[in-house]
């Protein structure tokens, strides 16, 4: 048995990063950052708050009441000492978002959470209930066998000064997972515009062939208009597609403006005799773009509702069909661990085999800090076989055992992150 680093090690790496924590940049902290939540709520979007308890650990979890396919969207978190009814500060967390078929989606690196805010932007592709899950790690007296001092630990902010730490209790309460289920549902493709002209209307709906966007795949995309009033075709409009992803803005490549650097009214534009206007597009990346329709009429249109503009999401998916990110990990290099950090399995593969004398690479492709370290079966204690020291991302850990056996192991920072290795 050998390990390529010592303890002594990690002693001055972990003071280092301690200091880090504490350490506040010398900024104005009188905007109260509570404030600041409480003041999403008055948002337009209305948003729904659900809160899950174990034991005086508490969630709170708030997303908006409508979430629509593939659109950006707040998924916000607090997580709170119930029995304080305190924001918990210096907590560690987690998430992964697990979709209507069961596969991970999107998973967090592991985060460190001040004053318990664990805030975040998150889309989600398909319709379909999702589950949220949280993992929440406090950091207590002890980390890498060394004390942690008092500062350093997750404390109830109880003082309501956010930087009076000395005078919250500390709150070590281990490891909590929390799951929160989310619907999602798909945009409604019609809408009812009002027309520039006064007392007019129009309906305005949206269809694509095929249905189901796939990347690479020629899409034909028809905007269908409608007077309101008596259900009939909105004959002889013109309209503008616009299709944009991201931060980019693809102008539509219409009639003889095919290089126009942005759309050009009228000239050029779709036009739409029966009220249907279509364009065909292959589109290159998967993701979320929205498709801006911006429509009039020229004068013998009939209804003449002068000018509308409407904005439809599509979602465009990728051409290998929905992967499951754990099993894209597990079907990694050999003799490799990647350290994915505190949402379960933590270290995969999990439970890992080898022969005497083989070397195993732990990697830590997560975006925080682990160790990999031996205890005793079955408990969180050090039992002095083997230790990383902390490991930063990117770093990797190389272990050699010379002996046969089954070796427990678990990192000395989360240590609901737990692993084995089985030697023979
Ligand atoms: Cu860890």
């Amino acid at each position: 048995m050998n390990t390529t680093r010592f303890m002594g090690i990690s002693t001055t790496v972990l003071s280092i990063a301690l200091i880090a924590l504490f350490v506040q940049p010398s900024i104005d902290f009188s905007q109260n950052v509570f404030a600041e939540q409480n003041s999403m709520k008055t948002d337009s979007v209305k948003l729904i708050e659900r809160t899950l308890t174990q034991d005086d650990v508490s969630i709170e979890f708030t997303v908006p009441e409508t979430i629509v396919a593939g659109t950006l969207v707040p998924v916000n978190a607090k997580v709170t000492d119930s029995s304080r009814l305190a924001n918990l500060s210096h907590t560690d967390w987690a998430y992964a978002i697990i979709g209507p078929n069961g596969e991970i989606v999107h998973k967090t690196t592991t985060l460190h959470g001040h004053f318990g805010i664990m805030n975040f932007k998150d889309s989600f592709s398909e319709a379909g209930t999702y589950t949220v899950k949280y993992t929440v790690s406090s950091s207590g007296p002890f980390m890498l066998g060394d004390p942690v001092p008092e500062l350093g630990q997750t404390r109830a902010v109880v003082s309501g000064d956010l930087l009076k730490f000395t005078e919250d209790p500390i709150n070590n309460f281990g490891s909590r997972s929390f799951e929160f289920s989310v619907n999602v549902v798909n945009q409604g493709k019609t809408v009812t515009l009002a027309g520039s002209e006064p007392d007019t209307e129009i309906i305005v709906t949206l269809s694509t062939q095929p249905e189901r966007i796939v990347v690479g795949e020629p899409t034909t995309l028809l905007i269908d208009v409608n007077n309101a009033k008596t259900g009939e075709d909105a004959r002889h409009v013109d309209g503008l597609l616009s299709i944009s992803r991201g931060y980019y803005h693809y102008p539509s490549t219409s009639g003889d403006q095919p290089n126009a650097p942005i759309p050009i009214p009228l000239n050029g534009a779709y036009h739409g005799h029966r009220g249907v206007i279509s364009s065909t597009h292959t589109f290159s990346q998967a993701g979320t773009y929205l498709i801006t329709a911006d429509l009039n009429v020229v004068p013998y249109s009939n209804p003449l509702f002068g000018e509308a503009s409407t904005r439809f999401v599509i979602q465009v998916f990728g051409n290998e069909g929905t992967k499951d990110v754990m099993q894209q990990i597990d079907s990694v290099k050999e003799n490799t661990v990647d350290i994915v950090g505190l949402e379960s399995p933590f270290y995969v593969p999990n439970i890992i085999q080898a022969s005497i004398g083989e070397t195993i690479v732990f990697d830590n492709v997560d975006g925080n800090q682990h160790t990999v370290t031996s205890v005793k079966s079955g408990t969180t204690e050090y039992d002095g076989k083997f230790d990383s020291s902390l490991l930063q991302p990117g770093e990797k850990f190389e272990l050699t055992l010379n002996e046969k056996g089954n070796y427990d192991y678990f990192c000395a920072l989360h240590t609901s992150m737990q692993g084995s290795i089985i030697v023979s």
